[in-house]
């Protein structure tokens, strides 16, 4: 098994969710290349050493789980898993279309059963307090939303980002607890979901 120097958070979910803007966000750097269109993360794993906030980790951006391409990606995910120690899993869901699908769920829950597993909804800047509310109930761990980018819309308005803090709470608590401990801490739910 390949040694990780540092705590390693593994970024997860389907194709233009925004993982890399999230990690951008995150460390405040532009690491990763981001985009719509057609999907931008390169098939694999792509591990960066760098820091979040004060904590020195390794960040690893994954290949977006595309819609008849599911098992393929298991694929190779597993096979990252096996050749990789994960301390923290970074789960995005796509906020914007209010909706939690089945694919999430089925990865979130089968996840938690080994691995310590956030979930982000991203994106979230569209949606009320009471979308988010709904959207978390239905996702099996602790859920933070957030939106990664301030950006200028089509029709004139704008929108701030958010979250980082919370995000960078979270994963604050499985970066201070001992290793064994972190498993645990991924199989119940615990925290408030905001
Ligand atoms: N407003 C807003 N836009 C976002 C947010 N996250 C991502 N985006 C935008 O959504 C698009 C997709 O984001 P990416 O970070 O490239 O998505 P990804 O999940 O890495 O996609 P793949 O690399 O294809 O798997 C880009 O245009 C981002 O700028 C967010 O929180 N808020
Ligand atoms: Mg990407």
């Amino acid at each position: 098994m390949a040694k990780q120097q540092h705590f390693h958070i593994v970024v997860l979910g389907q194709t233009g969710v925004g993982k890399s803007e999230l990690i951008n966000y995150l460390t405040n750097e532009p690491l990763r290349a981001t985009g719509a269109g057609l999907p931008v993360t390169e098939k694999g794993f792509h591990a960066t050493d760098t820091k979040i906030a004060d904590m020195v980790v390794t960040i690893t951006d994954a290949w977006g789980i595309e819609q008849g391409r599911l098992a393929e990606w298991q694929k190779s995910f597993n096979k990252f898993q096996k050749n990789h120690s994960i301390d923290l899993v970074v789960y995005c869901i796509d906020a914007s279309t209010a909706r939690v699908q089945a694919t999430d769920q089925h990865l979130i829950t089968e996840m938690t059963q080994t691995l310590p597993v956030i979930a982000v909804l991203t994106k979230a800047n569209t949606l009320t307090q009471q979308q988010i509310y709904d959207m978390a109930q239905l996702i099996p761990c602790r859920t933070i939303a957030v939106n990664s980018k301030a950006e200028r819309y089509f029709d004139g308005t704008a929108s701030t980002s958010f979250g980082r803090e919370r995000v960078i709470d979270a994963i604050r608590t499985y970066y201070q607890a001992p290793t064994q401990q972190r498993r645990f801490l991924g199989g119940i739910r615990f925290g408030k979901n905001k």
